[in-house]
């Protein structure tokens, strides 16, 4: 792509009109698609020989699947799938008692009442596009991601030690939560999580077609305790969001402050804005008891005129917000504006005096090129931003950016690289603290199209793996991915410290633990026979490569029955499973872990279960029977 986009300035009518006002960002990218030039020399030292270790955790989201995904930094290969919104078969997750502990205990009382009336416990689904982790004191400290649930208004929680999720909770008030990320400084602290959309504050029917009384809700959860700490009503939506190095302001965008409710009304507006929170103004806020507490959260108000909150006018729908590990900048990306407008968190607080321009913070706006919309940093000062509509990521200096601001004749641009194709987030290795160290960007393009075999209507997306560590950008891999990661962060793999076998008391197993106390059962040895309460029945068994302790059990047709398997294996790597044919049921048991699954004998019969994670050179024959005796037999 030449310069051109570069001088080309672009305003909202424009785009829109270039597209006839129908579907706006993907199509007008379709037809701007960088053309087929050669793909550039593998610089080489991304590939790992076998047995090789990568250097960097790559924790990817996966958008409608629903789950997190662990790559390999820089070799680009899965190693992991953490499920947290979605169901897993592997695994057993949403299907475990464990984890359906996990996944209905943080949702509202009528969320559970909507979900019984569908014959459910919990969502199915999920959106899940932000992974971040939590901080102490301005970078990863090893200890959980947190991440969001845009379809189903949640927000997750996974432990690093053994990579699981372990608490889900609902977002009460707000709709739809997008943005999200944890407070960098003293440490995480409150995880901040944006609402989407726009709908009453109380959406019992009372309101329905009168978007002037929708609000949008700003929350601060703790991430200690998984519960939601305060919220901040807003005035316009909310994007994305980022906070400062300091512990004092959060940062969201909006791209619709018109209130709108289609297309052409959200994107009349050739001003959108950032919304500033204060964080320690909102606490005494709080503290001092001026809010109003709904589902027991403290509501306080911070619309437009609020001392807790300011709107810095950003043009043309900004989407992506990225603080630098300069500790000082923070990144508002553009999105119809091919600008991004930068702000200089020194310069936030008088923001707060009366009669301050609400522009003054802003000490950057380089134009950079067509659908700007998530920054990327390599700790020297360079900062990379993703081009949706150019099919480019570009490199520009801040300190330039900074300095054409002020007047002087620099162009802050350093070169462009084309991706392919669309890219939406991009990340750097570390980049998203202040250890950023510039050796990796990952791009994550939206469309693969013509990249890898045709694989039907349905493509991956296509992550790129970018060598930033000279002045031109060397795109060195491509990455198939399934639907649709939009965020990854990469984390050195010094910060992150997984165990190999679980904790025999780990709290994952507390409900487990109780119930074999309270039946006298010692979970490390199991029970003979199962433990009959009412048509209630427990079977406790216990695994050893290639045995199941039981070699069979009977229930009644119609028992409510519960299989708890405790794997007393503890090497390295020695998984086992429990399925149950044609019961549906299939559960993962890692090492010294213990799991669970309920189910209903309704088939009477002989059922064989069968370990289904393959063990040992006997794992086809770990398996044993259930009877289950005939109704009145
Ligand atoms: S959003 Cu997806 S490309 Cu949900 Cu972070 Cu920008
Ligand atoms: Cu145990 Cu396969």
């Amino acid at each position: 792509m030449s310069e051109k986009s570069k001088s080309l300035t672009i305003n909202r009518r424009d785009l829109l009109g270039a597209t006839a006002g129908g579907a706006v960002l993907a199509a007008a990218g379709t037809s701007l698609l960088a053309s087929g030039e050669p793909a550039q020399a593998a610089s080489g030292d991304f590939a790992l020989a076998p047995g090789e270790l990568d250097e960097y955790y790559g924790f990817w989201s996966s958008g409608q699947t629903g789950e997190i995904r662990i790559l390999g930094v820089p070799s680009m290969r899965e190693l992991m799938r953490i499920p947290v919104f979605n169901r897993c078969s592997a695994t057993g997750w949403g299907q475990t008692n464990e984890s359906l502990k996990i996944m209905t205990e943080g949702l509202l009382p009528e969320t559970k009442a909507y979900l019984k009336a569908q014959g459910k416990v919990t969502y199915d689904n999920g959106d899940l596009h932000h992974p971040h982790m939590s901080f102490t004191d301005g970078t990863y400290d090893g200890r959980y991601l947190f991440a969001n649930d845009k379809a189903n208004t949640r927000v997750a929680r996974i432990r690093c030690d053994v990579m699981k999720c372990d608490k889900i909770l609902e977002i009460p008030n707000a709709k739809d939560i997008h943005g999200l990320r944890p407070q960098k400084y003293p440490r995480t602290g409150y995880v901040f999580a944006n609402g989407e959309h726009e709908a009453p504050l109380i959406n019992d029917g009372t309101i329905l077609d009168k978007p002037e009384e929708y609000v949008n809700i700003f929350s601060a959860i703790d991430g200690d305790k998984m519960e939601v700490a305060w919220q901040v009503i807003v005035s316009g939506n909310l994007d994305n969001c980022d906070c400062d190095y300091q512990g004092k302001y959060a940062f969201a965008t909006s791209y619709n402050s018109e209130m709108g409710t289609n297309l052409a009304e959200m994107t009349a507006n050739e001003t959108d804005h950032v919304v500033i929170f204060d964080i320690k103004r909102i606490e005494e806020a709080v503290a001092a008891g001026d809010y109003q507490e709904l589902h027991g959260v403290p509501v306080v108000d911070g619309r437009k005129g609020s001392k807790l909150t300011r709107y810095v006018p950003i043009p043309n729908s900004p989407h992506g917000c990225n603080t630098a590990p300069d500790k000082r900048h923070v990144v508002i990306n553009g999105k119809l504006s091919p600008t991004v407008s930068v702000i200089d968190v020194e310069k936030v607080a008088p923001l707060f005096d009366a009669d301050a321009d609400p522009r003054s913070c802003i000490v950057a706006e380089p134009q950079l090129g067509l659908g700007p919309l998530h920054t990327a940093f390599d700790g020297k000062g360079n900062c990379f931003t993703t081009l949706f509509l150019d099919s480019q990521v570009v490199k520009w200096n801040m300190d330039k950016a900074l300095q054409a601001y002020a007047g002087a004749d620099v162009d802050p641009i350093i070169s462009k690289v084309d991706v392919h194709y669309q890219p939406g987030h991009n990340s750097t290795s570390m980049g998203e603290t202040a250890e950023a160290d510039g050796k990796w960007l990952i791009s994550m393009n939206k469309f693969s199209k013509d990249r890898f075999l045709n694989v039907g209507p349905l493509k991956p997306e296509n992550e790129q793996l970018i060598d930033i560590s000279g002045d031109e950008m060397k795109v060195v891999h491509d990455g198939p991915t399934f639907a649709e990661p939009h965020d990854s962060i990469i984390v050195h793999r010094s910060k992150v410290n997984p165990v190999t076998v679980w904790d025999r008391n780990d709290p994952m197993f507390e409900d487990a633990i109780k119930q074999a106390a309270a039946d006298g059962v010692d979970l490390e040895e199991g029970a003979e026979e199962p433990i009959r309460d009412g048509n209630k029945v427990r079977v406790y068994m216990t695994s050893v490569a290639p045995t199941f302790s039981m070699e069979k059990f009977t229930v009644k047709q119609g028992d409510e029955v519960t299989v708890y398997i405790t794997n007393l294996d503890d090497i390295d790597d020695l998984t086992h499973g429990f399925c149950l044919s044609n019961f549906g049921v299939a559960i993962e048991v890692a090492p010294l872990a213990t799991a669970s699954v309920t189910f209903v004998a309704e088939r009477p019969g002989v059922h064989w279960f069968y370990c289904q994670w393959f063990c040992h050179a006997l794992h086809m024959e770990m398996r044993g029977r259930m009877f289950v005796e005939p109704r009145g037999a």
